[in-house]
């Protein structure tokens, strides 16, 4: 970056002078998700030792947490990501939630399983926050298949279901799965399993199994594949949506393997309630923590997923487009997951700044050169957030005797800076392609300095906001 207040200014003085419909006649058997969801977990030995901690810049994309197409998880997928991961972060809040949602869908299975509210309220307000899971493309492609033979057997069971997730190529230590075959939107489908309703005590499910799975009570589940495929056949139970969700602690010492993640949706509230919609993701956003291997990028409905590799990244940077400039987030990174959601609307974005690029013979510098060879001074600009802003363009070169010249607009020949120090150009920015802007071709011996900077008020002032780059040239 080289954005910097002051500092050029100071060089030169220094050196110059210078929702949805009731339900249908609710079948009780079709009125709840599976009931016992199925859990196994596989027994293990010592793990191998896992890959040593890298410390660099990420320069890897993370990809397991969306599809290749950035199709999914799609809008109703994302808000239940978005939906459970908000309720593992404060247990106690979901509860109140659940019991008064406005969807008249819930309140009416609320109503309909006669579940105890003050039950329901307790138990949620006595679990302990737990990390998020990231979306992971592998358990989706196993739950899509499930949910695509749930349709086409028209049922709600499990057969099957975990030997997709082996065939997907995620190897697990444990895993649990929830089915829902009769879902009436992702809200609903979330609710039903976490509510868990149904025909136990205080008409919710006994032991409350999906629940478990979603909140990860007592569970190591970092990994999960939500699947909300639609059903739209009336000759059919199923539908309107069968939803399949795999939960998994990963196999760590696997490649492509983790259970810690920065996990997030960036999103944009378009209809202010507080809650993720379908269709206010932000796609394409990049998501770079400081150091470790990974970065990722945000699918179509703005989920993404980074893999901690690295206890020292303190801060997450967001770029994107559609963000208009960055958002720096610090964390702190531990041995479990975090959740990061950006709401971009209570965030301060921060425009990308112009960043101008003067090089040497090719080099940012220093440049270290024999006497009789020549200077070659090549000019570029990447305009940022700014493109078309009007700005002052400053060109500026120090000789070994300790003279300062500038390019001026009206003679463009370099002029004495004692006298006077004019912009070289005064106009809008555009972003410019690196290319020779002049040569030396037999420089004087010592150190010659070559500055090239923009401040974005076009008044022929150096102003205090200025962007430049120097590249220094010794000549022996
Ligand atoms: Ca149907
Ligand atoms: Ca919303
Ligand atoms: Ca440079
Ligand atoms: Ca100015």
């Amino acid at each position: 970056m080289n954005r910097k207040t002051f500092s050029f200014l100071l060089v030169i003085i220094l050196f110059c002078f210078l929702t949805p419909v009731l339900a249908d006649n609710s079948n009780s058997n079709h009125g709840f998700p599976e009931p016992d969801p199925p859990f196994i977990e596989v027994e293990t030995k010592g793990e191998k030792k896992a890959l040593p901690l890298r410390q660099s810049t990420p320069s890897q994309e993370w990809v397991y947490h969306k599809t290749s197409d950035n199709q999914h998880p799609d809008g109703n997928e994302q808000q239940m990501m978005w939906l459970m991961n908000r309720a593992r972060s404060d247990p106690a809040a979901e509860g109140i939630w659940l019991s008064d949602t406005g969807d008249s869908d819930i309140d009416f299975a609320i109503d309909f399983f006669d579940v105890d509210i003050t039950v329901l309220q307790n138990e949620f307000a006595s679990y302990d926050p737990a990390p998020p899971a990231a979306f992971d493309r592998r358990l989706y492609y196993a739950a899509k298949g499930h949910s695509e033979f749930l349709i086409s057997t028209d049922a709600q069971n499990h057969d099957g279901q975990f030997d997709l997730i082996t065939d997907e190529g995620f190897s697990y230590r444990s895993c649990g799965g929830n089915v829902y075959s009769y879902a009436k939107n992702p809200i609903y489908g979330h609710a039903g399993f976490n509510i868990d309703w149904g025909y136990g005590d205080s008409g919710m499910q006994t032991g409350r199994g999906h629940r478990v799975n979603l909140m990860s009570i007592g569970q190591n589940f970092y990994n999960v594949g939500k699947a909300v495929v639609q059903e739209n056949d009336n000759t059919t139970s199923v539908g309107p949506l069968v939803v399949t969700e795999n939960y998994c602690e990963a196999f760590t010492s696997f490649q492509d393997h983790y259970n810690n993640f920065i996990v997030g949706t960036v999103w944009t509230d378009s209809n202010s309630n507080s809650q993720y919609d379908p269709g206010e993701g932000e796609p394409g956003v990049t998501v770079t923590p400081d150091t470790g291997t990974y970065y990722a990028v945000t699918a179509d409905s703005g989920g993404y997923a980074v893999p901690v590799t690295s206890q020292s990244i303190g801060f997450v940077t967001f770029s994107g487009t559609s963000l208009g400039g960055d958002i720096e987030k610090e964390v702190t990174v531990g041995s479990e997951s975090i959740l990061l959601d950006i709401e971009t609307s209570s965030e301060v974005v921060e425009a990308n700044p112009v960043e101008p690029d003067i090089k040497a013979n090719g080099s940012d510098g220093p440049v270290t050169i024999n006497a009789g060879e020549m200077i070659s001074i090549s000019l570029g600009l990447d305009t940022g957030s700014y493109e078309g802003t009007n700005a002052d363009w400053w060109l500026a070169r120090s000789t070994p005797d300790g003279n300062w010249y500038y390019i001026d607009e009206s003679s463009f020949n370099w002029e004495n800076l004692e006298t006077l120090f004019r912009p070289a150009y005064q106009g809008a920015l555009f972003n410019l392609d690196m290319a020779e802007f002049f040569h030396l071709t037999s420089p004087v011996a010592g150190t010659h300095m070559f500055y090239f900077a923009v401040d974005t008020t076009m008044d022929a002032l150096l102003n205090e906001t200025l962007y430049y780059d120097y590249v220094s040239v010794k000549v022996e």
